[in-house]
């Protein structure tokens, strides 16, 4: 890698410091005052960006989520912090219900997307590039944690796909990550909520003044209302989708966990684990095949299903893009990087950086303010720049990067960007935002 100009130098040296500053001394909490915990795959990019600093620190980022894990072997989307205040916070999430949750910390009783490995992979190659000790402790962490990850993949392929289809099944959007895509707009609208839950207890916008760039009360109710009922359901495994109106196979999610077991599995060769990488590239596969089964003949996109319903949710957002994820089909990754390419996404005449928007700027649905309905997510970026690259398409992916290093350039570590305008949204200073500048740098 060439030396890194001075304005390289300085983003880098904010980031570091973004992270620094939003380290409890335990965990590094998703953003200073709106996010105040430990978030499942906000952890995995922090780990990312950490790991450039400091290898023990990324190590011990990752523990602290290894404790939550439940005994079923399923990561809770967020570890609670002590004494701060976040809506829902743990006593609504009430995980005790549930006899899989661990006795000694709070968490949420649902999961988000499995990027873990990838943290992995990215720890270990950054801690080998350091060396000495850094490496020492790198491979040690990965020995004595692979079974943890190992059950994690195996609770999400028995739990989420227990018909082998190659896709997971989620029963909250918050399981995905990208809490009010339109992607969910069909499945939220079966939600009815309890007339007791209308009165909401929102912290979040006490922290982001515009509404307009966070999800609606109507959204939230809703949220609330699957909550509700996961919890009475005391998180069960084959209860909550018994129980719940919000049944979508995720097809972003389905193609991070074929790449991931992918990845998982090189570090299983790595530690003569040969059975277990053995099941692990049966599942990398029964999923890539799940994603590649998705995809639209007349758009090349690859779709959701609603399961209740029977419907495929055609509308354009990101994760349309699975394959260049999960990878599998020359033919459908030449189109998607064409598709990615053209004016209804990076090559869009209006963007301000060409990188991709969480929903086309020609969709109906595309609100450019608002949430994970238009605006960029430099995370998003990441995992697709990382993707390109695992995939071959370097040219790509270094677009991508130089795109996004300019985007963050105004140092504000936004959540997400305005794509036409570039300005930063939702929380500044967010871990991950700043984690994945460290990553683009490192
Ligand atoms: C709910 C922490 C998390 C991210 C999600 C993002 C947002 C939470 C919220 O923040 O979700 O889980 O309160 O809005 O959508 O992807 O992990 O950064």
């Amino acid at each position: 890698m060439a030396t890194p100009t001075a304005s390289e130098t300085r983003l880098a040296a904010h980031a570091a410091y973004v992270l620094r500053a939003n380290d409890t001394g335990t965990l590094t909490t998703a953003a200073p005052k709106l996010y105040p915990h430990q978030w499942s795959w906000d952890a995995a990019f922090i780990a990312v960006g950490l790991a450039t600093v400091s290898v023990p620190r990324a190590i011990a980022e990752l523990d602290v989520l290894l404790t939550a894990q439940w005994s079923t072997g399923m990561l809770p989307h967020i570890v609670f912090a002590p004494g701060t205040d976040y809506f829902p916070g743990a006593d609504v999430w009430n995980s005790h219900v549930s006899p899989a949750a661990p006795k000694n910390v709070q968490t949420s009783g649902i999961c988000q997307p499995p990027v873990h490995a990838i943290a992995l992979q990215q720890l270990l190659a950054t801690a080998r590039h350091t060396g000495g000790t850094a490496r020492a402790q790198a491979e040690e962490f990965v020995a004595r944690t692979f079974d943890q990850w190992l059950a994690w993949h195996r609770w999400l392929a028995q739990a989420r796909d227990p018909h082998q289809r190659g896709l997971l099944q989620i029963y909250h959007g918050w399981e995905s990550g990208m809490d009010n895509s339109p992607r969910w707009d069909t499945a939220y609208a079966a939600v009815q909520p309890d007339h007791a839950l209308l009165k909401l207890r929102r912290h979040d916008l006490n922290h982001v003044t515009d509404p307009t760039q966070r999800p609606t009360d109507t959204e939230y109710h809703r949220y609330l209302q699957l909550l509700k009922q996961m919890r009475e359901a005391s998180y069960d495994d084959t209860q909550v989708p018994e129980v719940v109106p919000f049944r979508m196979a995720d097809v972003f999610m389905s193609a991070i966990m074929a790449v991931a077991s992918d990845v998982l599995a090189d570090i299983g060769d790595t530690l003569n684990r040969a059975d277990d990488t053995a099941e692990l590239r049966l599942l990398a596969d029964r999923f890539r095949q799940g994603v590649l089964s998705t995809v639209a003949a007349e758009t090349g996109l690859a779709r959701d299903r609603n399961t209740l319903t029977g419907t495929w949710v055609e509308t354009k957002t990101v994760a349309g893009f699975a394959p260049l994820l999960s990878g599998g089909s020359d033919h459908i990754m030449k189109r998607q990087l064409d598709l990615l390419a053209g004016e209804e996404w990076c090559g869009h005449p209006r963007l301000r950086y060409a990188v991709p928007p969480s929903t086309s700027p020609t969709s109906d649905a595309f609100n450019p303010r608002s949430y994970w309905r238009g605006p960029q997510w430099p995370v998003i970026s990441w995992l697709l720049y990382w993707a390109l690259n695992r995939h071959g398409a370097s040219e790509f992916a270094d677009s991508i990067r130089a795109q996004s290093l300019a985007q963050l350039g105004d140092l504000a570590f936004g959540e997400y960007y305005e794509p036409f305008t570039g300005e930063a949204l939702g929380s500044s200073h967010q871990s991950w935002t700043a984690a994945v500048a460290l990553g683009w740098l490192s």
